[in-house]
């Protein structure tokens, strides 16, 4: 079976053919940015996503759209992540968090299904902390920062993709429609 992820993200992309081929789906990437619409959640965000580029589409495709959470800083970046990433960065959000003792953190992902009538949503969550300091250089966006046990995302490589948020949202919909 054939799928097309709509992302501008190579991470993204590469994590989620490995988790697909384990269900015998072969992913084909395309490579686009595509409008997000303003919205108070990203499940909101990418169903409104999804369904806007249905229109241009017409295809079944998939996005999916995630986000940091960092409970001290009451859930931003959160929808704004990418703005975020691309601006203060890694080291903008380590300084925000400078002396701050709780440092909980989640990462959300959703995914949003087009099959070619209507769209579907599924979500994944992997809850950690943020480090102190950027360590590890695998991954890509805030793996640097995400500590997951004792080790950041980035200082995990292969081993995110077991546990990561797109790896609980990806199994709920492949599984979905295998
Ligand atoms: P597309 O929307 O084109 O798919 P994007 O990079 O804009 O790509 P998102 O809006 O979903 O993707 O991501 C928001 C930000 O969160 C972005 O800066 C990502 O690099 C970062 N991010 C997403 N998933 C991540 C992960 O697994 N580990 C670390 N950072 C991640």
């Amino acid at each position: 079976m054939e799928l097309t992820f709509v992302t501008s993200n190579e991470g993204k992309f590469r994590e989620a053919e490995e988790i697909a081929a384990r269900y015998g789906i072969k992913l084909k990437w395309k490579k686009m940015s595509y409008l997000e619409p303003q919205g108070s959640s990203l499940e909101e965000i990418a169903k409104l996503s999804a369904e806007a580029l249905s229109e241009e589409l017409k295809e079944p495709f998939f996005l999916e759209d995630s986000g940091l959470f960092v409970e001290a800083l009451k859930g931003f970046p959160g929808p704004y992540s990418s703005y975020v990433f691309k601006t203060i960065g890694n080291e903008g959000i380590v300084k925000l968090m400078d002396g701050v003792e709780n440092r909980k953190a989640y990462f959300l992902a959703v995914v949003a299904y087009f099959d070619g009538e209507k769209v579907q949503i599924f979500t994944g969550k992997v809850e950690g902390e943020i480090a102190t300091e950027m360590r590890g250089d695998r991954g890509f966006g805030f793996d640097p920062i995400f500590l997951y046990g004792s080790k950041t995302f980035a200082e995990m490589g292969d081993e995110k993709n077991e546990v990561s948020h797109r790896r609980r949202a990806l199994e709920k919909f492949f599984s979905s429609i295998c």
